[in-house]
């Protein structure tokens, strides 16, 4: 399996840090193409638990390249932090490559993410606050700055004049705040470029080269299906594309070397920040959800928001990123439940909609139809193989199964490493 794409089918917090990991010790270079740090994985090796936010979480694993590719809006002084954090804890981070065309978040993102949410009151995305739209926003714009800038000083300055120019007139005139001066930002950036230089390269190159050869490449998703910024639910998503397309161009490497799609997918649904969630429980069985499966954001904290699981949703996201395998986190969390409704389709208006309707206002108006399964009270952290499974629980695997339009593969059952059941 040279090539494997892992990413979310949901809104995110699926478990794809721990998937990754799981997958790590066969692979060799490990690949982050989209987004920046506003992902949040937590990943728990023996008696240590790990957040990582901007680094891959193939950077746990001794002997894997992470990488850190084109698609990445990187905030440089983040990355330092990360890696000090991890090195700190004997981590070996000596090995991180970062592409000389991602794009670098400034201080004048952070601020413009802060403020527009601010001025947008009611309707707010309900972003991590980490620059990361207004960093895409100036890539597509042609305004942004890249790693490889950082090694121009002249042209490194004259960007950052040029975007200014812009910024500043919004954040004053607008948002009342204060003007960014190009010095500031400029020597800030200067401060890594010497700690940075060895690191960055042509990463694109270089997986393909290590294709070539036969080497695994993983490529880990941020954030998710749903949240992709032209198949999740717009405006309510993040800025970067998040499904299996987003690996061939966040990375430089051709759709038609991946091999498999994996999609993490959580056995119950999650999502944090706004936007529409048809299966959202506001009564005392989202609360158990959100205390047994301590739902609460890696990056941020905010407690995220907690329903059923949507098949529809599922089969969604097995259609957008053309899955192979399913990984199904947290069925652990369900444990103790008597009945467990599935969303199998929803009512719009009062017509049955059996798929993701491509209106959102449809899809805010979707009320989830459900199917009632059975649940199971035994403790299930043990389990290993899909036997040592209580029947009502293989049941519920199997019923996701069908209704979800691919193989599950793996069995999520707990926090730690070794805490999955494999199927195929
Ligand atoms: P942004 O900051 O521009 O990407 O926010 C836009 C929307 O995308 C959502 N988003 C996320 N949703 C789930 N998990 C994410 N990562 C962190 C985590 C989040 C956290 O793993 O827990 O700690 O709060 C993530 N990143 C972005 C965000 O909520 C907005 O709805
Ligand atoms: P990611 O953003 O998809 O990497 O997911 P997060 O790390 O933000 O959130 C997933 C959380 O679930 C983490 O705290 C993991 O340690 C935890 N987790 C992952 N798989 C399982 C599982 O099968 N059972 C339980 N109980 N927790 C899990
Ligand atoms: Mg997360």
């Amino acid at each position: 399996m040279p090539a494997i794409v892992l990413i979310g089918a949901q809104w995110g917090d699926e478990g794809k840090g721990k998937a990754t990991d799981l997958l790590g010790s066969r692979t060799d270079y490990v690949v982050k193409f989209n987004g920046g740090n506003n992902a949040g994985h937590t990943v728990v090796v023996g008696d240590k638990k790990y957040a990582l936010h901007l680094l891959p979480s193939g950077i746990l694993t001794p002997g894997v390249t992470p990488v850190i590719a084109n698609g990445v809006v990187v905030d440089v002084e983040v990355l330092f932090n990360e890696l000090e954090a991890l090195g700190s804890r004997g981590v070996d981070v000596s090995r991180l490559l970062v592409s000389a065309n991602a794009h670098v978040i400034t201080q004048y993102h952070r601020t413009i993410d802060k403020v527009t949410e601010r001025f947008l009151g009611k309707r707010q995305i309900g972003t991590t606050g980490r620059g990361i739209g207004p960093a895409y926003a100036d890539k597509i714009n042609r305004v942004g700055i890249r790693i490889q800038d950082l090694f121009d000083e002249g042209i490194l300055r004259q960007k950052i004049e040029g975007a200014l120019d812009q910024k500043n007139h919004l954040l004053v005139k607008i948002y009342n705040r204060r003007a960014i001066a190009v010095d500031e930002v400029f020597d800030d950036l200067m401060s890594y470029r010497e700690r940075l230089r060895p690191m960055v390269a042509d990463t694109s190159l270089v997986l393909n080269q290590a294709l070539d050869r036969g080497d695994t490449v993983l490529f880990e998703g941020g954030q998710a299906t749903m949240l992709d910024v032209d198949h999740g639910t717009y405006p309510f998503v993040t800025s970067s594309n998040a499904t299996s397309g987003g690996a061939a161009t966040g990375s430089g490497v051709a759709p038609n070397r991946f091999d498999r799609v994996i999609a993490v997918v959580k056995a119950y649904t999650t999502r944090v920040g706004s936007g529409p969630f048809p299966t959202e429980l506001f009564d005392e069985s989202g609360e158990f959800l959100r205390s047994a499966g301590f739902e609460f954001g890696t990056t941020t904290g905010r407690p995220r928001r907690t329903g059923w699981y949507d098949a529809p949703i599922a089969r969604y996201s097995a259609r957008i990123n053309g899955v192979t395998d399913f990984v199904l986190t947290k069925l652990d969390v369900l444990t103790g439940l008597e009945r467990i409704p599935v969303c199998v389709a929803y009512d719009v208006d009062g017509t049955r909609v059996d798929e993701v309707p491509v209106s959102q206002s449809d899809f805010h108006h979707a009320k989830p139809i459900y199917e009632e399964l059975e649940g199971w009270s035994e403790d299930i952290t043990g389990a290993r193989t899909f036997d040592d499974l209580p029947a009502a629980a293989q049941r519920y695997v199997l019923a996701l199964e069908e209704m979800s339009g691919s193989r599950i593969s793996a069995i999520g059952v707990g926090p730690a490493r070794e805490a999955i059941v494999t199927r195929h």
